[in-house]
Formats: C-alpha cells, structure tokens, sequence
C-alpha cells in the first residue's frame, strides 16, 4: 500500500530523520519539511520544504497537493506557553486546516504520553480515560487531539492521534523500561495508521510489548497494531543505574520529569 505524495512534518528532527528513511517503501513521493536544516532532496522521491508551522500561508502552501500527512513536527519538550502555542496549537490548527482546504483525508499525529503525565506509573489506562495533561506541552498535545477529533466529526477527515510513549534507539532509565517505543514498532504503527480504512479518529498507546506495560490499547485493536520489541533486553543496563527516590516524580508519575519541569521564559 502507498500513498502519491506523503507529508511528513519535523522531518529534521529525532524520528523525522529515522521515518525519512523508513517511510520512503509507503509513497511514491515524501515531502519532508521542517524549520530546521535538512538535508537537500536525493531524488524526485523527496520534496524538502523549509516551514514553520506558524506560518499559516505557508503551511497551506505545505499542504497542496498531498494525499496524507504524518505530523511529527512541533516542540517536543516542555517550553514556555507561548512557544508551545506558536509551534503545536497555532501549527496544528493550520495543518487542519489546509487539509480541509486542500481535500487531505488522513492525518497520522504524533500526540504524547504527557497527554496523561499525571496519572500514577501503577495505574493501567486505556484510550477512554479522561486526559491528566502533565505541563504546556501536554496540553497542546491534548489540544491536537480534540482538533483531530473535531475535524473528524465535522469535515470527515481521519486522524489516527499516537501517544508515543518514548521513541529512543533504546530505553534510558527505569520509566522507559515501561515507556519505550522501538523504531520499528514506530513505523509498524505509522503504517497501520495510514493504511487501516474507518479509522475516524483513534487514539492509539505507542509503546512497544514492554514486559510492565502500563497501556492497554484494546479501544484502538482495529488497527491490528501488533509491537513486536520489547524493553526487556536492557534491563540489566538500565537497573544497573541508581534508583531514584520512590517519592521523585520520575518514579511516581507517567509522565515523569516533565510533571515537575518549568515555568519556562515568559510562562
Ligand atoms: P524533535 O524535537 O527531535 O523533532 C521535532 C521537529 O519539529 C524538530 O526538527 C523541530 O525543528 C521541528 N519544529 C519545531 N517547531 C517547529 C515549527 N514551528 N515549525 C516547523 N517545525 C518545527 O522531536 P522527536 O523526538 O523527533 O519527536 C517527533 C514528534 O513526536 C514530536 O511532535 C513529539 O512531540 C512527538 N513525540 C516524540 C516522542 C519521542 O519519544 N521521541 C514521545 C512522544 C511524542
Ligand atoms: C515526549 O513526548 C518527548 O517528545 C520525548 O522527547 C520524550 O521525553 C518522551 O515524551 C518521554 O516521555 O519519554
């Protein structure tokens, strides 16, 4: 299954770089855009367009004459309210709605585990629990979910909202032994994301089968997304770190360290 010409947004970042590769098999054509450098185009196979996705003209321009749209681009960190507004609520505002204008029926969103930071590492969530946004950043990931699900029930357009847990090379500490997303999980669940008809819009838990799994996607089963990595080969590694004090947030909160982070600048 492909797609004529794909969107993928952020292309410059951690997992832009990575899907720049490994997206290429899903499109005939990838546009990859970002505000940041990137390498120039290898062959009529790739379109790099320079964007920052406050511009709204710009995006619309962006958006022209694609068929999907992954949107990996934005802050991805806490930051102050107003950078998160100008990148990610402003940004995914305008890439709505140039998908209206522009006729674009699938958007797949790279949302976050921060949508739910405040709940306890010892509580098991599906799709349906009401959000617990851990800081700015969070909540404009809650916003882009609510603005995916609107311009479902109003325009028809489908999103698939991914909440990534922690998409690394590999896990880093005692959360992402729970958190972790394999890259190759990350593209499996892109490509059910594209490709699964009657989506409308789904939220999807983006972790890999991680043996103390705190995520249960059976609301989202009609992706057939199916991980196949698990966290469990760098056990020993990561416990060979000290441990961090049960009261720390680190280990308290999904969504660790970012519950406690900021304010930031004018925030
Ligand atoms: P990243 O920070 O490496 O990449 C984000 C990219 O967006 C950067 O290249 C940045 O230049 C670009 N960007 C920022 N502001 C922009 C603007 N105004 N206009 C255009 N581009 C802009 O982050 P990473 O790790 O690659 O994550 C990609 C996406 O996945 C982000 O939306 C992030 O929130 C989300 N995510 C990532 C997780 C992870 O574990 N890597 C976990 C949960 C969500
Ligand atoms: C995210 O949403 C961030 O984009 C990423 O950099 C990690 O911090 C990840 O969450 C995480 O919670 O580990």
């Amino acid at each position: 299954l492909r797609v004529h010409r794909l969107l993928l947004t952020g292309a410059a970042g951690g997992l832009g770089r990575v899907l720049r590769e490994r997206l290429r098999p899903y499109a005939e054509v990838l546009r990859l855009s970002d505000v940041a450098g990137m390498a120039p185009a290898r062959d009529t196979s790739e379109e790099v367009v320079f964007c920052d996705l406050a511009d709204k003209q710009a995006v619309d321009a962006l958006v022209a004459g694609c068929d999907a749209i992954v949107h990996m681009g934005g802050v991805s960190v806490e930051r102050s309210f107003e950078e998160v507004l100008e990148a990610n609520i402003k940004g995914i505002f305008n890439l709505y709605e140039a998908a209206r204008r522009h006729g674009v029926r699938r958007v797949v969103f790279a949302s976050s585990n921060h949508v739910i930071g405040f709940y306890k590492q010892s509580d098991k969530l599906d799709a349906n629990v009401r959000r617990r946004p851990d800081g700015y950043y969070g909540l404009s990931k809650s916003f882009g979910e609510d603005m995916a699900s609107f311009y479902f029930d109003r325009y028809g357009i489908e999103t698939v909202s991914m909440r990534i847990g922690s998409s690394f090379p590999e896990p880093k500490d005692r959360r992402m032994m729970s958190t972790w997303l394999s890259y190759d999980d990350l593209v499996q669940l892109i490509e059910k994301a594209l490709f699964t008809p009657n989506v409308g819009h789904t939220v999807v838990y983006g972790a890999s089968n991680n043996r103390d799994a705190w995520w249960d996607n059976h609301a989202a089963a009609h992706l057939g997304f199916a991980p196949k990595d698990s966290s469990e080969p760098w056990r020993a590694k990561v416990e060979a770190q000290p441990a961090p004090a049960a009261n720390d947030p680190v280990a308290v909160y999904q969504g660790g360290a970012f519950t406690a982070q900021g304010p930031f600048g004018d925030s």
